[in-house]
C-alpha cells in the first residue's frame, strides 16, 4: 500500500530534519507517515506507490485551478523555452503586479517576494519603519509564516506541533509582539487603549485558516480598521491564504474592510514559489530603493513563477469562476454535515469561499481556545480512515481544506460517500 513512501521516508529522515521540508507534512499530529507524491492531475494526487487520492490540500492553497491546468502548463513551458531566471526585471512581473493592483483596490503598489513568510516579515518591517514604532499585535492561532517576531502563539504547524513560539526566537523579539484571542474586539480595544501609540501594526488573517477555519465574527474586521485609524497603527491583512481564494479581490472585498497593507502568496504563484506585499502608495514608496526600508530577494519576480501566477489569475478572473466553485463547495459541505448528523457525530463545520473547515466539537469555534477543545484523537482517526478511502486531507485539525475547480461531481460524491462510512465508524 505505501511501501515506496515508507522507504523514501526512511531515507529522507537521514537527510532532512523530520524527513520533510515543512513540519506539518510529517503527519505527526495524525499518527501516520507522509506519502511521497509522484504526480498530480486535476483534483487528484498519485503517490509513489501508485495510489490515487482526491486532494483537498491543494499544496496548502495554491492549486485553486487543480493540478496541471493546461493554461498554467502552457505558460510555464512557453516561459521556460526562453530562460528561467535573470535577476533583472521582466514584463511578466509588471503584468502580475498590474493584475494584483487591478484586483485588490487597497493595493496601489506591490512588491514580489518568494514566500508568504517573506511577505509578512517585510510588511511588518515596513510598518515599523513607516511609524517608527516597534510593537505589533497578532492573534492567537493565526499563522503568518515563521519570521521570528510572528512565531508567537502561532497556528498551523506551530499549533499542530504545540510549539509555543520557538526556541531560537530571542525574548526581546517576543517582547515586541502582543498576541490576543481572535474575534475578541473588546480585549483588543483594551490593548490598543493601553499601548496603541506604541503599536506599529496589527496583523490578522481576515479569515483564519491556521487554527482550522475560523471566520471573523460580524464587526471584528471593521473594529480592527477603526482601532488602527484611531491609534495610527498600520492594519495588515495577511491574505496569503485568502487572497484570490475567497474572492478575486480577497477577503477584504468580501467583508468590505480596507487594510493599509496586504500580504499575498500561494495562489498568485500558481504553484511556484511566490509571495507579495502591497498597499497604500505612501507606505510602499518607503520600500527600497524608492525609500529607506530595506527588502530584497534573488528570485523575487522569477519569470516562471510570474508566468504561472498570471495564467492562474487569468482563469480566476473569468466570469462565473467563483460562483461555480462555491456551488461545488456548498454541495460538499452539506453532504459532510448530513453524513455527520446521520451518524450522530458532533462536528462544527464552516465555509468561506472554497476554504472549508471541520472540527470534532459541537462548536461554535470562534477562536484558538475553542479550536483546541476539539477532539484531536477523533480527527486523527478521521484523517487516516478518509486517506484509506482515497481522500487526501490536511494532516492536522488546525488547517483548512481547499476545493479546486477540478473537483467534479464524481470526486465530491466519492468524498461524501467516504465521509458517511467514516462518520459511521466514529459513531460506533
Ligand atoms: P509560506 O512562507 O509558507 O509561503 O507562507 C506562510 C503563511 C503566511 N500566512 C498565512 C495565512 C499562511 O497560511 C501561511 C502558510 N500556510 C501554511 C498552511 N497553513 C503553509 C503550510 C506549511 O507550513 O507547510
Amino acid at each position: 500500500m505505501y511501501d515506496v513512501s515508507k522507504r523514501l521516508f526512511e531515507r529522507a529522515q537521514q537527510l532532512i530534519p523530520g524527513g520533510v521540508n515543512s513540519p506539518v507534512r510529517a503527519c505527526r499530529a495524525v499518527g501516520t507517515h507522509p506519502l511521497f507524491i509522484s504526480r498530480a492531475e486535476g483534483c487528484r494526487l498519485f503517490d509513489a506507490d501508485g495510489n490515487a487520492f482526491i486532494d483537498y490540500v491543494g499544496s496548502w492553497g495554491p492549486m485553486i485551478l487543480g493540478h496541471r491546468h493546461p493554461a498554467v502548463v502552457e505558460a510555464l513551458l512557453h516561459t521556460l523555452a526562453k530562460g528561467t531566471s535573470y535577476g533583472a526585471p521582466t514584463d511578466l512581473e509588471v503584468e502580475l503586479a498590474q493584475m494584483v493592483v487591478d484586483a485588490v483596490p487597497s493595493v496601489e503598489k506591490v512588491r514580489m517576494v518568494n514566500s508568504g513568510t517573506e511577505a509578512t516579515m517585510s510588511a511588518i518591517r515596513l510598518a515599523r519603519g513607516a511609524t517608527g514604532r516597534e510593537m505589533i499585535v497578532k492573534f492567537d492561532g493565526c499563522y503568518h509564516g515563521h519570521a521570528d517576531s510572528l512565531l508567537v502563539s502561532a497556528g498551523s504547524g506551530v499549533a499542530t506541533l504545540a510549539i509555543a513560539g520557538s526556541p531560537g526566537v530571542p525574548q526581546s523579539f517576543v517582547d515586541h509582539t502582543i498576541s490576543v484571542p481572535y474575534n475578541n474586539l473588546p480585549l483588543l480595544e483594551q490593548v490598543m487603549g493601553a499601548k496603541g501609540d506604541r503599536i506599529a501594526a496589527v496583523i490578522v488573517e481576515p479569515v483564519a485558516g491556521n487554527m482550522g477555519l475560523v471566520p471573523p465574527v460580524p464587526g471584528f474586521l471593521q473594529g480592527l480598521r477603526e482601532l488602527c485609524h484611531q491609534y495610527g497603527s498600520v492594519l495588515i491583512f495577511d491574505e496569503v491564504m485568502t487572497g484570490f481564494r475567497v474572492a478575486y479581490g480577497g477577503a477584504q472585498t468580501l467583508y468590505g474592510v480596507t487594510p493599509d497593507l496586504t500580504c499575498f502568496g500561494k495562489i498568485i504563484g500558481g504553484g511556484l514559489p511566490v509571495g507579495a506585499y502591497g498597499g497604500r502608495r505612501d507606505l510602499m514608496d518607503q520600500v527600497a530603493p524608492q525609500g529607506p526600508v530595506y527588502q530584497a530577494g534573488t528570485l523575487s519576480g522569477n519569470p516562471l513563477a510570474m508566468a504561472a501566477g498570471i495564467a492562474t489569475l487569468k482563469e480566476l478572473s473569468k466570469p462565473g469562476f467563483y460562483d461555480a466553485l462555491e456551488q461545488t463547495c456548498q454541495g460538499l459541505l452539506e453532504g459532510m454535515r448530513q453524513a455527520a448528523h446521520k451518524a450522530g457525530v458532533a462536528v462544527s463545520t464552516d465555509r468561506v469561499g472554497s476554504m472549508l473547515g471541520l472540527f470534532f466539537t459541537p462548536g461554535p469555534v470562534r477562536n484558538f481556545e475553542d479550536a483546541k477543545r476539539s477532539d484531536l484523537k477523533r480527527f486523527a482517526i478521521y484523517y487516516q480512515q478518509m486517506l484509506a478511502r482515497g481522500i487526501y486531507l490536511a494532516p492536522s485539525q488546525f488547517e483548512a481544506f481547499f476545493v479546486s475547480a477540478a473537483h467534479d461531481a464524481l470526486a465530491i460524491g466519492k468524498t461524501i460517500q467516504a465521509a458517511e462510512a467514516v462518520f459511521g465508524l466514529l459513531a460506533a
